[in-house]
């Protein structure tokens, strides 16, 4: 009801949103005593300048903020909650008591919007709970000689917004704003704790995001772009998306302009009153503000606009007459691209070459990571994952399935690290394991989109449900390997129909959308001396052209290493086998596979005797092909290696790799 009143008038015109609470509490002047009132009057420590604590001890004061802000003109007023979470309040050591300073928060402002709405019945007005940053990060360190440390686990910060939101519902609040996002992992945790209790109460109230851009750089504290952000917390039932603090209007504009341009929902906007001068203070007047704002509004940026710090009811007065008669911004039809972040954005647009995902960070699939990461030298670990980076891979596969390992730890300790490598952090994560306990370990360490690797029909539908709906909830896309409860699809048939299964459960029951499914055919290896192996490579480029049109939107990957297992150790005959079968299975609408980034020959480059037995092999083309592949292998191997040029993936190249880039080998191959 309050979603589509709120809907409907945003479409009409440009909401307001109050100013600073701060400014506003400084101007009584409060001293400990009236910090504490009657309640906490023996309080063990000082707890003054703990605003939210004053929803409790000077409600009266908190009401009047309320009104000066509702009396400006003010659409919308945010609760005075933004330090409202057990992690921001034990500074004070006061995390026993945020429930009630949440349900008394949400009260309060319930209460001036009911009475304003009395006094004043022309227009609605509404309440948002604010749900601030907390004053902890989940995806950085606070010690830079230890990157992978964390002081809040995701779970801490779940729990912790969970309890925040419970009181500011039961309060009564139309709106959750999830405000100052500096670290989009707490942002994340904070979704996710919303959408369980709205969930559990059947209620859909609105969510407002709203993130803060620090440097000029462009980029949030946890280093991650607009865009990126955007595509991080797209998943949330957003009413809007938006920036506020840190900089003010003019810095952010160029900001703003990115997320308009992206994001399809409506987007906010409530800057600072200008940067601090030197005493940390905002001296931006209401007239200069308005002037920027309104240049939001006449850009078509936006569509609810109101201030931060240093703001106060002026400013807002002035905001109300800027964007008067100016129309909103217009939700933009937004393409239905697969989009996926680490810090920054990899969009997957049709015109796109083939997506690398590097194979080699998986302790099944490398010995030499295996090695190291058994022995716990992660620095060399990363090295791995940084390679990859460099031999083009576009999304990084971690894998840490092995049974002399706690993977679940091995999972978590490695992404940490990965966060804090920026060069590594820039790309996606794919969360490989075959365990979901490992995977959910892996989702809570990234704050950008993810893929989850994977889940299937394997143990019926009722737990391929739970898990897509978790998934959902962490904001992954996810591979969905063609398995059911009869086991893993080898023919053509069973791997169309298990997919299509999938997709109709995922997008009809679950919500997923389709661009945010993969599918992976099973790619299993060819010659393999059994006969019905033969076929292998057919089945799964046919059921990839028939799964493309059947399931429209989802996506095709796989793990191409796989298709070669009969000549491992044979990495000249491997690499041909991988750049032929992928050339085709891309033709055939392949998206995204699993590879070991750098180490793919042009196909046009493989020498055509060569070409010519694997493709006689891959399509099961002739009765002696693998025999004669057999033969070429040992012939290659016995000539010294001379026609082997390249490192063997195995071995980790050391500087710059010779040759063209591997960059521009792979546009060469996949054109
Ligand atoms: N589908 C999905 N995920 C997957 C797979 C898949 N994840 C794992 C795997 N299959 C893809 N990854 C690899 C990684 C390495 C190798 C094969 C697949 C590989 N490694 C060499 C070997 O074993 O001979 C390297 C040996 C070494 O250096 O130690 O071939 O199909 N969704």
């Amino acid at each position: 009801m309050t979603k589509a009143t709120l809907e409907k008038l945003l479409r009409e015109r440009i909401l307001v949103l109050d100013g600073a609470m701060g400014t506003m509490i400084q101007r009584y002047k409060l001293e400990e005593s009236d910090y504490r009132g009657q309640r906490f009057a023996d309080y063990p420590s000082d707890i003054k300048g703990n605003s939210d604590i004053l929803c409790l001890t000077q409600p009266e004061i908190i009401g009047e903020i309320h009104r000066a802000y509702l009396e400006a003109g003010a659409d919308i007023i945010e609760t005075n909650t933004f330090n409202g979470t057990s992690i921001s309040q034990a500074d004070y050591g006061m995390e026993n008591v945020i429930y009630k300073i949440n349900f008394a928060a949400a009260r309060i402002a319930r209460r001036e919007v009911e009475a304003y709405m009395l006094k004043d019945p022309s227009k609605p007005r509404f309440v948002a709970g604010a749900l601030g940053p907390t004053n902890k990060t989940s995806s950085l360190s606070p010690d830079v000689n230890n990157p992978g440390y964390r002081a809040v686990s995701f779970d801490e910060m779940k729990d912790a917004y969970y309890e925040q939101a419970r009181g500011l519902v039961d309060g009564g609040v139309d709106i959750l704003l999830v405000e100052t996002i500096f670290d989009t992992l707490n942002a994340k945790a904070a979704i996710f704790a919303i959408d369980q209790l709205l969930d559990e109460r059947g209620l859909d109230i609105p969510q407002m995001i709203s993130g803060t851009i620090t440097d000029a750089s462009g980029r949030t504290l946890s280093g991650q772009t607009v865009e990126a952000f955007w595509i991080s917390i797209s998943h949330a039932r957003m009413l809007s998306v938006g920036l506020n603090c840190a900089l003010g209007a003019k810095e952010m504009r160029p900001h703003l302009e990115s997320l308009a341009a992206i994001s399809d929902c409506f987007v906010s906007a409530y800057p600072n009153a200008g940067l601090p001068n030197e005493f940390g203070a905002y001296d931006q007047g209401a007239e200069e503000m308005k002037a920027y704002i309104r240049d939001f509004a006449l850009s078509g940026f936006v569509n609810i606009i109101g201030g931060c710090c240093g703001t106060t009811p002026d400013h807002i007065r002035a905001m109300v007459e800027g964007v008067k008669g100016v129309p909103p911004r217009v939700i933009p039809v937004q393409p239905a691209y697969t989009m996926l972040s680490g810090m920054e954005p990899l969009i997957i647009r049709p015109n796109m070459n083939f997506v690398n995902v590097g194979e080699r960070t998986n302790v099944t699939g490398s010995k030499q990571f295996a090695r190291l990461i058994k022995s716990g030298d992660y620095a060399a670990a990363l090295v791995v994952a940084q390679h990859q980076v460099e031999g083009g891979a576009q999304i990084i596969d971690v894998n840490m399935d092995e049974g002399m390992l706690d993977s679940e730890q091995a999972m978590t300790d490695f992404l940490n690290l990965v966060m804090s490598e920026p060069d590594i952090a820039k790309l996606p994560i794919m969360i490989d394991s075959s365990k979901f306990r490992v995977i959910e370990a892996g989702l809570k360490c990234v704050q950008g989109k993810s893929v989850v690797n994977s889940i299937s029909l394997k143990e019926g539908e009722a737990e391929f449900i739970r898990q897509a709906k978790l998934v959902r909830r962490y904001g992954a896309a996810v591979i969905v390997m063609a398995f059911d409860e009869q086991g893993q699809a080898d023919t053509v048939d069973r791997k169309v129909d298990i997919c299509v299964r999938a997709y109709r459960i995922l997008t009809e029951e679950v919500g997923f959308k389709p661009q945010d499914i993969i599918f992976d055919p099973n790619i299993f290896a060819v010659a393999t001396g059994i006969e019905e192996h033969n076929n292998y490579a057919i089945y799964y480029i046919e059921a990839t052209r028939r799964i493309k049109q059947l399931c429209p939107g989802a996506k095709i990957s796989g793990g191409v290493s796989n298709i070669s297992f009969s000549y491992r150790g044979n990495d000249r005959v491997r690499e041909a086998m991988h750049s032929a079968f992928l050339y085709h299975a891309i033709h055939a609408g392949m998206d995204m596979g699993i590879v070991n980034a750098g180490m793919i020959d042009v196909y046009e480059e493989i020498p055509k005797d060569l070409l010519e037995i694997v493709e006689d092999v891959l399509f099961n083309r002739s009765p002696d092909a693998t025999e004669r592949l057999t033969a070429y292998a040992e012939k290659v191997k016995d000539d010294g290696g001379r026609t082997l040029q390249k490192t063997s993936p195995g071995a980790m190249p050391r500087g710059p790799t010779p040759g063209p880039c591997p960059h521009q080998r792979h546009h060469r191959l996949y054109r």
